[in-house]
């Protein structure tokens, strides 16, 4: 159940059995990874603990994303007694072994795309990446023209603000249409454990596509989620403001203008200060200078073969 303007919700995090379901209380079906069919690996982490896979499931072109999620303190003691000791060495007063969890306290994160665009395969491979530095000008001869032909599909956004997916997902709505938004948790987040809690706050406005857009006129917008977004994640999840790190991505992946709410301890993908605008200073700019974001530069990553960044070479840019 949404908290809403007039209510509040208690702080819960998700259970097993209701991260078991899908987005309708639809079980999930098994076959969407036992028909899954490997053609490369895309990328993958030991420290992260994550592996990304190109394939096929029935002829469609599949993105399976595996990560080893975190360990849970509130399940630490029944890990504890509920698993199985294998030794592996022993010296002196050091020890290691292989610890066997039951398989509830053993999952993987998995994250399917599906089908899988060519554009969604370039984006998890892992690739040499070129920062880019682009004016105001550059963004409007360059990047515009380019992005309002070759973006990802925002159908995913539209269908959570009409509540086609993920409607009881969603943590607090303002229904404004003007400031208002909806805030859920990140698609990143299985919403287990608080240490890599991210929500994000997409608007319900379909005008502002990024950063790029933004203007004084906006400030009432930002300034709301800032405010109300913070204050449904304190009431949910018992986390102060001072633990959140509220930020924009430029670019974006999706060109429809969401607020990214992560724990500060948590070292979210593309957190990074190449990619990542804190709210704060968002808001900061505008009030200075209400073109801040049409006129001056930002600098942002692109990997080896991102077509943007072909625009950039043949305009001389990089
Ligand atoms: N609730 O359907 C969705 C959904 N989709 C399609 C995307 N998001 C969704 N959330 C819900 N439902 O934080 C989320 C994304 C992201 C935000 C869009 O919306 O998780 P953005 O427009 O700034 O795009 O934000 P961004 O940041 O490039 O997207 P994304 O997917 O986070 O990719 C950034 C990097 O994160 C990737 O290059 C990859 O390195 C890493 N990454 C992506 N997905 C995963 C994953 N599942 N596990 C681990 N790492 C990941």
């Amino acid at each position: 159940m949404a908290d809403s303007e007039n209510g509040g919700a208690a702080k819960r995090l998700k259970t097993d059995a209701e991260n078991d379901c899908g987005d309708a209380g639809e079980p999930v079906s098994d076959s969407l990874v036992s028909d899954f069919e490997i053609s490369r690996i895309l990328r993958d982490c030991a420290r992260e603990k994550n592996i990304f896979i190109h394939g096929k499931v029935k002829d469609q072109d599949a993105v399976v994303i595996l990560e080893k999620t975190p360990i849970r303190q509130d399940t630490l003691s029944e890990l504890l007694k509920s698993s199985q000791l294998k030794l592996e060495m022993k010296n002196d007063v050091y020890s290691t072994y292989q610890l066997q969890a039951p398989a509830h306290l053993n999952e993987i994160k998995t994250t399917v795309v599906c089908p899988a665009t060519e554009k969604h395969v370039k984006k998890y491979l892992h690739q040499e990446v070129f920062l880019v530095e682009e004016s105001g000008e550059d963004f409007r001869n360059l990047t515009l023209p380019y992005i309002s032909s070759q973006c990802f599909s925002v159908q995913w956004v539209h269908n959570i603000l009409e509540k086609k997916a993920e409607a009881d997902r969603i943590v607090f709505e303002d229904p404004d249409p003007d400031t208002g938004f909806v805030l859920l948790p990140d698609f990143k987040w299985d919403q287990k454990q608080l240490q890599d809690l991210y929500l994000i706050a997409i608007v319900h406005r379909k005008d502002v596509k990024s950063l790029r857009d933004l203007t004084s006129e906006h400030l009432p917008l930002l300034t709301n989620i800032r405010r109300k977004g913070e204050d449904a994640i304190q009431r949910q999840y018992s986390v102060p403001p001072s633990k959140l790190r509220v930020y924009l991505h430029y670019q974006p992946s999706y060109y429809h203008l969401h607020v990214h709410f992560t724990s500060v301890e948590y070292d979210a993908p593309g957190c990074r200060v190449e990619r990542a605008h804190l709210l704060s200073d968002v808001i900061q700019n505008l009030q200075a200078d209400s073109s801040h974001y049409y006129k001056r530069s930002l600098a942002f990553p692109l990997r080896a073969d991102d077509g943007l960044l072909l625009k950039f070479k043949e305009a001389g840019k990089v």
